[in-house]
């Protein structure tokens, strides 16, 4: 299988399909396309040639069978390797993860937009000015706060569902934008952030990404004073 994905210090939705399948052992070549946000780049061109939806990340199997998108993807390595434990082995336990990984695909609007992926990045004093200006994110960071909570609970940890599911996987950006904005949480969650960042797959993914050293101003907010 062959991994399509954006940069590794920018591209949440590739790291969440990245480290998905490192967590899980499976086999996977991966193919970087440099992020580039100008209409007719060529990173778009070969994109494409492989997904119509013309986003990363995709997976292509041994086939060429190419699906495109996160959700699609970790249904697809879920079937595919029924032997791990992708999603939770409990119907309800399953049911709710993919409820936060849904709600996670579709919410947090907010705090990706104010709190874009930058791994190799550090901005306290922006996350502390956000978060005393930014209702709409004290709001999100405060729901996502409670569903980790909630799932920790009910599991009894580590991961949202007790061992590495593709919840976490879904979450791992969100413990970097975290982390890189210092933004507040309680201490279940804190210590669910730092479980997740200590993850070797997510450590191996922040490793990668800090060796990229690849600037695109597009997706600097902070860093150009935009
Ligand atoms: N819903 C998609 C989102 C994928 C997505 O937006 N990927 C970004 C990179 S992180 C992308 O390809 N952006 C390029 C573009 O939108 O033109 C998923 O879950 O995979």
């Amino acid at each position: 299988m062959k991994l399509y994905i954006g940069n590794k210090n920018y591209s949440s939705w590739s790291m969440r399909s990245g480290v998905l399948l490192a967590a899980f052992g499976i086999a996977f070549e991966e193919e970087m396309l440099r992020l580039d946000f100008n209409p007719g780049a060529e990173w778009r061109r070969t994109l494409c040639a492989v997904s119509p939806a013309g986003k990363v990340p995709v997976l292509v199997d041994d086939d060429g069978f190419a699906v495109w998108d996160t959700l699609a993807i970790a249904e697809f390595v879920a079937d595919s390797h029924p032997e791990h434990a992708i999603w939770p082995r409990d119907a309800r336990a399953r049911a709710r993860a993919r409820s936060l990984c849904a709600e996670m695909h579709t919410g947090f609007t907010r705090l990706r937009t104010v709190c874009p992926m930058n791994i190799e990045a550090f901005f306290p004093e922006v996350g502390a000015k956000l978060w005393a200006e930014d209702d709409a994110l004290r709001a999100e960071v405060a729901r996502l706060d409670a569903a980790w909570r909630d799932a920790l609970a009910a599991s009894g940890g580590p991961f949202l569902f007790g061992g590495f599911s593709a919840a976490d996987a879904f979450f791992a950006p969100v413990a970097v934008r975290l982390s890189r904005f210092s933004l507040p949480v309680s201490d279940a969650a804190a210590a669910y952030r730092d479980a997740l960042l200590a993850h070797p797959a997510v450590e191996d993914w922040i490793a990668e990404a800090m060796r990229e050293q690849d600037f695109l101003a597009e997706a600097e907010p902070y860093r150009t004073g935009r």
